[in-house]
């Protein structure tokens, strides 16, 4: 029996109350996908509020779109409209002219709170004013923000040790907003700083700085426009990243091929027509893809150790013609173990783990070997799997080989997701930032920040299950909703003291409470930031490291809204009650000082404030771009890389969990999925007609998803309908994050402890078949 407040999530949504599937799409974007948009923000927010918002997003000066972390063309080269369909509903969403006001909670109970969907939860509004759910009671109720933060230093002030602190933070909060975040934390002697990256990015973040030196992708829009050949694997640019088209469109237009590997034939990957011009309107549109490899889940490194092995034969066959032996002397170290490892692969291997054939692969050597400039691209369809860090080291290695890095037209493009999700990490959002960026705070702060590492998501979740601890701030974010896992996710927040979210907008996190839970309602990015230092604006970093400004031009959505950077140095104030000796009344009303603090700290942003004015903002140097490889021996390495294929007994699929069109990670707009033609409901799983045809299954059955995991405890998301897609043989998709309570808390990537929530063994189960 669940207590009140404790309903489990499977069910939140509906079941296919009005499901309705059309033939997937063959390309992206185009005049409806500017319909779309304008309908979802229309039924947000005033045609005025639309028009403002979106006259300015991604403008020099204006606001930075709160959705992906795609770069902006460089002042001068962009169009009016520097914007998608996708941020134009992020931004609306942000934008809205709902409201959740204490007339709302007085209404509704957390424990019914608790049994409404993501969808309903997000479609109330904005927050409007501080709220707090005290120790016995089911409602939250209004609290003053000075009460808020008492009651937020004095729990924090009673905890035994600073590690019974965690403070999350979300990639949408500011470089501001982060930096104070983390400055606070370490005053305060944690560096329990669990981030979203931990289950985005963060196998591309150990694989490139293992091998390269340094975390980051080294690729600039310029060299996306100049390369011959581009990789686009496990992403879905027609979704996640729609700008990123304009890029491979111009990209094509000079002359670039495009090889999309997927387990999915995504619209986005196939064909573009372009909006922001008349041909993309009327014409054809632009073919993405030259070729599509469909893959198997998890089948990305076997394919690229394929690729390296019939490189290394090639060279075999024409000595000096075909590898960068020059880059490899200068550059590299390693290249003789690792040459040597991938001449064992086998091939029977490659192929089971791919599902290619082997020509199929040899065609790509021949693509590889015309090029002279190649980009690899890849996002979470890679980084959320088992192997994830071991395939983006075999991507290093393959990149390596034809000196494809540091080169005009080439490197490594890690496509992140949240906007800011780069310049949070950039700002010391991390649980293990190096010694440098520690050493550079005590020398600029006084004081001593703790060196011990401190808890990613994962072991976040996993020391709250041990009971070590009590309290936990999310700055931005829907850590329940994000976090895998989620009977366990929501048990072990329930064991804290504390719990408070700095939020814009309503989300399950809120009614999963610690025995206190706080609502700290913040101003969104599209907002005017006045301040006593008079109005402010924020940094943000994206994909390509680029730093720029936004600036929020609409009024709050409340008056009784404080910004982030107010809330967290009000909090660091309260709680360090002068200790520290750090000036956060001076940091909340002039942003500004607080870049010069950075800029002492962070390399590369030295005269931040002056720089940062300049249009198109400050580019961050990345040492591979200049012949630099800072590993521990100066060079880049090469690895060898070991996988096994997952298990995956008889009767069982591969399932991934991803995105649908009207989204934004944990939020989803409507039951709609236009570009994948699923339409009413999210409640659906997308399997092979073949695999159907094997389990014994039909398109349109109702069947319950059985998680299948060593642990032996039974994970089950029921009545999901069953759509017959053309997904790779073996695997299955289905939506986050109502999938979520399928990825066990357990089943994480290696070295990046990153959930691997791309390959979850499931077994379909026909719905009410089941004795439980
Ligand atoms: N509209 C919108 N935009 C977003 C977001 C959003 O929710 N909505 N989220 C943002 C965030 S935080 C992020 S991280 C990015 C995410 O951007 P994506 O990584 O594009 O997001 P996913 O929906 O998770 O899609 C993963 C893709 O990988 C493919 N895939 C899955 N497994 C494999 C595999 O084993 N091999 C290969 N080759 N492909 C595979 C899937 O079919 C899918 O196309 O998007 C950002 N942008
Ligand atoms: N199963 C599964 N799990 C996944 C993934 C997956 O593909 N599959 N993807 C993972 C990935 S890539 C990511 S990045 C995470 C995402 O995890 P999160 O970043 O934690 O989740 P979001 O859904 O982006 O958070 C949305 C909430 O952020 C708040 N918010 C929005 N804008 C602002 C703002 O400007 N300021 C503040 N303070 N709050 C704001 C709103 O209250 C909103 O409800 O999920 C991860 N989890
Ligand atoms: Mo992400």
């Amino acid at each position: 029996m669940n207590k009140p407040g404790e309903e489990p999530t499977d069910r939140l949504d509906q079941p296919n109350d009005h499901l309705a599937v059309t033939p997937p799409k063959k390309w992206a974007a185009g005049v409806p996908a500017v319909v779309h948009a304008l309908e979802y923000s229309l039924q947000q927010t005033s045609p005025l509020r639309t028009g403002v918002d979106l006259l300015t997003m991604n403008q020099v000066d204006g606001i930075d779109c709160p959705g992906c972390a795609w770069a902006d063309p460089s002042p001068g080269h962009r169009h009016r409209n520097e914007y998608c369909e996708n941020g134009a509903k992020h931004i609306n969403d942000e934008a809205t002219t709902r409201r959740v006001t204490a007339d709302f909670f007085r209404t509704h109970s957390v424990s019914e709170l608790s049994r409404q969907s993501d969808m309903w939860l997000n479609h109330q509004g904005r927050l409007t004013e501080p709220m707090v759910k005290r120790p016995e009671s089911d409602h939250y109720e209004p609290i003053s923000w000075s009460d808020a933060f008492g009651l937020l230093a004095a729990e924090l002030n009673s905890l035994d040790s600073p590690d019974q602190a965690v403070f999350y933070t979300s990639g949408r909060a500011s470089n501001e907003a982060a930096f104070v975040l983390q400055l606070f934390a370490r005053a305060f002697g944690t560096n329990n700083l669990p981030d979203c990256s931990n289950m985005c990015h963060e196998s591309s973040g150990f694989a490139l700085h293992e091998t390269l030196g340094t975390g980051k992708g080294t690729v600039s829009l310029h060299d996306l426009h100049h390369a011959d050949l581009i990789f686009l694997v496990g992403q879905n640019p027609g979704t996640n990243h729609p700008r990123q088209l304009s890029a491979l469109e111009q990209a094509k237009l000079n002359g670039a091929r495009i090889i999309a590997v997927n387990t999915l034939p995504e619209a986005g990957l196939l064909r573009f027509k372009n909006p922001q011009k008349a041909r993309g309107v009327i014409g054809r549109g632009v073919r993405i893809a030259d070729r599509f490899l469909h893959i198997r889940a998890g089948g990305d490194l076997a394919l690229f150790q394929a690729l390296n092995l019939l490189l290394l034969q090639a060279e075999d066959a024409r000595p000096g013609q075909v590898l960068d032996h020059d880059f490899i002397r200068t550059h590299t170290s390693g290249f003789e173990e690792f040459a040597a490892h991938a001449r064992g692969l086998s091939w029977d291997d490659v192929l089971a783990a791919t599902g290619l054939t082997r020509a199929r692969i040899e065609q790509v050597r021949d693509d590889v070997l015309r090029s002279e400039r190649v980009v690899v691209c890849w996002a979470m369809g890679v980084t959320q799997h088992k192997h994830g860090v071991a395939t983006i080291r075999e991507i290093v290695n393959f990149l390596m080989l034809r000196g494809n890095l540091g080169r005009a037209g080439t490197g490594a493009c890690p496509v992140r997701g949240h906007s800011n999700v780069q310049g949070d990490r950039t700002m010391g959002i991390w649980e293990q930032m190096p010694d440098s960026f520690l050493d550079a705070l005590q020398r600029e702060f006084g004081f001593d920040p703790p060196r011990a590492h401190g808890l990613d998501s994962v072991n976040s979740i996993k020391a709250m299950r041990e009971g070590r601890v009590a309290f936990f701030l999310a700055l931005a974010g829907n850590f329940v909703r994000a976090a895998p896992d989620s009977a366990v996710t929501e048990a072990a927040l329930r064991t804290c003291r504390l719990t408070a979210h700095i939020s814009t907008k309503l989300n399950r996190s809120h009614t999963v409470c610690g025995r206190t839970a706080l609502i700290l309602p913040t101003l969104g990015r599209t907002e005017q930031d006045v301040q006593a230092g008079g109005e402010q604006f924020v940094t943000v970093e994206n994909s390509m490291s680029e730093v720029h400004t936004s600036r929020g031009r609409l009024k709050p959505a409340s008056p009784l809204l404080l910004s982030e950077v107010a809330i967290l140095c009000r909090l660091a104030r309260r709680t360090l009650d002068g200790k520290a000796g750090i000036p956060w009344e001076r940091f909340e009303a002039d942003y500004g000082t607080i870049r010069d603090r950075i800029s002492r700290i962070v390399p590369g942003l030295h005269d931040f404030n002056r720089r940062v004015a300049r249009p198109g903002g400050i580019q961050l140097p990345n040492p591979v771009n200049e012949g630099v490889f800072p590993t521990a021996v100066g060079k880049a390495l090469f690895t060898r890389n070991t996988w096994q294929p997952p298990h995956l007994p008889d009767g069982h699929l591969l399932l991934q969990t991803l995105r649908s069109h009207d989204q934004w990670n944990t939020v989803p707009y409507t039951p709609n999925d236009r570009y994948r033609g699923i339409h009413g409901s999210r409640r659906v799983v997308l399997v092979n007609p073949d695999d159907l045809k094997e389990l014994g299954l039909t398109g349109g059955q109702h069947v319950d998803l059985v998680g299948v995991w060593s642990d032996a405890a039974e994970r089950r998301a029921d009545d999901f309908e069953v759509v017959p897609y053309p997904t790779s043989r073996g695997c299955a998709a289905a939506y986050y994050p109502e999938t979520q309570v399928l990825v066990p808390l357990d089943s994480v990537a290696d070295i990046s402890n990153q959930p691997t929530s791309k390959g979850v063994v499931v077994r379909l189960e026909p719905t009410g078949a089941s004795p439980s």
